[in-house]
């Protein structure tokens, strides 16, 4: 099938159905109407959580017990802007009209009904759709002249003081990675001649699409969390803790739609920062670590198909080390900084050669480590020399040499020049193990020194540019050599 994604609505809607990559899609679909008679429940639009079934009216019967009122929010609410909910204050669209609503109105909470009944009637006859509503109600006492309606908990929140007479004060606060909209504290009036009142309306707790988190430690969530994220969104939230300390990201749930709502974390205070990394669909790492005091979040989603977002939690760490790396035997280390990104290099004493990587620096991610492993410093059987001064080491000195070596040394010099060979340690297997040094490449070439045992030979002179040096041992006996 060919079609592209954000051209044909067709196309994205049998995409979220099929999706299953996306976890949290209900597919229990709502009805059309219906009747409720518990003391708290929730209405959905029929089809929900998909777009609901246009081109129909759909009556919702509500009754609690008959000392209770009936409160109730939307939890979710959108509709094409011709399709309108509306709440009556009673058993039928004759009673009074609550309220009416049409468009975008998530977490709002509605007038509190006078009666034990309310009847919401759902009008989609525009024949556009969209997401619907999740209408949440509960059974609430009746009020008085000095008693205000009960409060319910904001949801994602909580109420602070269960008082609802005259003069009481309730205070909210959310949940982490709420933002509270609306009051965060109300009181109970007394009205003259009618019955008390809150002064406010009860406030919501709603995720906010940014943010400049600078706690010690926090919470991110997708904005409607723990329902799908909407459309469209471009989100930046800026995690910014104390100079010197570091930040790490506990990924608690994560959920996009893969490939087209993705989530990208830098590592410092904006986008030119390297990234930690994008992450969409359902993967991405438990743990994430900056490298410094800040990290800056972009979430953005296209146009169709949401899923259920993300839960992250952060938290200040001590920027960590990468491990003291190991000098090597007859190494030289140069650098003493080990945080992320820095370097240090390392040499070889004179006649060892560097077996590995000279600089090795330290990776950023979630483990401190270095990306190779210190070097060896080894003395290598053979090589040539063109140095106007060097040092030859026999192989694996000052330990002794290994058995069966056919080692040879090229010292090449310009023309005209000789070599003066000084042996400041020898010892070898006497008569088995020999080191020979021949006034050429040959080894018919005119024979310098020939030399076995334990005696430091004599300083030698070589007068060819060409010199060279041949290390035989046996099978058995290993002395330290020279
Ligand atoms: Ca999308
Ligand atoms: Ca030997």
């Amino acid at each position: 099938m060919y079609c592209t994604k954000h051209i044909q609505l067709t196309c994205a809607l049998v995409q979220e159905k099929k999706n299953t990559e996306i976890p949290f899609i209900r597919l229990s679909l709502a009805p059309c109407g219906g009747q409720y008679d518990g003391s708290e429940g929730v209405v959905l639009s029929p089809n929900y959580p998909l777009n609901y079934t246009t081109r129909q009216t759909c009556s919702y019967y509500i009754t609690v017990s008959t000392q209770f009122v009936v409160f109730g929010q939307f939890a979710v609410f959108q509709t094409a802007m011709n399709d309108s909910v509306e709440l009556f204050d009673g058993a039928d669209e004759n009673a009074r009209l609550l309220s009416s609503l049409a468009g975008s109105h998530s977490g709002e909470t509605l007038p509190l009904a006078t009666s034990n009944q309310i009847m919401l009637r759902f009008n989609a006859k525009s024949g556009q759709s969209a997401r619907g509503f999740h209408f949440v109600y509960q059974a609430v006492p009746r009020t008085s002249e000095s008693q205000c309606s009960s409060v319910p908990e904001p949801r994602y929140g909580r109420r602070i003081g269960s008082e609802f007479s005259t003069g009481s004060v309730v205070r909210f606060e959310c949940s982490p990675g709420y933002l509270l909209k609306g009051s965060s504290a109300i009181w109970c009036q007394a009205v003259p001649g009618a019955l008390a009142q809150w002064n406010s309306t009860t406030p919501s707790c709603i995720v906010p699409c940014s943010g400049n988190l600078t706690e010690r430690r926090g919470t991110i969530l997708s904005p409607a969390y723990p329902e799908p994220y909407p459309n469209s969104l471009n989100c930046l939230w800026r995690i910014h803790v104390s100079e010197g300390a570091g930040i790490q990201i506990q990924v608690v749930t994560f959920a996009t739609e893969h490939n087209w709502d993705s989530l990208e974390i830098y590592d410092g205070g904006d986008m030119t920062a390297p990234k930690l990394g994008s992450f969409s669909g359902t993967t991405a790492p438990a743990l994430l670590n900056s490298t410094s005091n800040q990290l800056l979040l972009h979430f953005q989603s296209d146009i169709s198909v949401v899923a259920a977002g993300f839960h992250l939690e952060y938290k200040t760490v001590g920027l960590t080390t990468c491990p003291e790396p190991m000098i090597p035997a007859n190494g030289i280390k140069s650098g003493d900084r080990y945080m992320v990104n820095e370097v240090v290099a390392f040499s070889c004493e004179p006649g060892y050669t560097l077996q590995g990587h000279s600089h090795i620096s330290c990776m950023p991610g979630t483990v401190r480590r270095w990306n190779y492993p210190p070097p060896l410093c080894i003395a290598r059987c053979s090589g040539v020399l063109s140095e106007m001064s060097g040092v030859i080491l026999s192989p694996g000195f000052p330990g002794n040499y290994p058995g069966n070596l056919d080692c040879t040394w090229q010292i090449t010099l310009p023309t005209g020049y000789g070599a003066h060979i000084q042996f400041l340690n020898f010892s070898s297997e006497d008569n088995h193990d020999f080191l020979e040094v021949r006034a050429g490449p040959q080894h018919s070439s005119a024979l310098i020194g020939q030399f076995t045992g334990s005696q430091i030979p004599p300083l030698l002179l070589s007068t060819t540019h060409l010199t060279v040096i041949h290390f035989y041992s046996d099978h058995s006996e290993n002395r330290p050599g020279f």
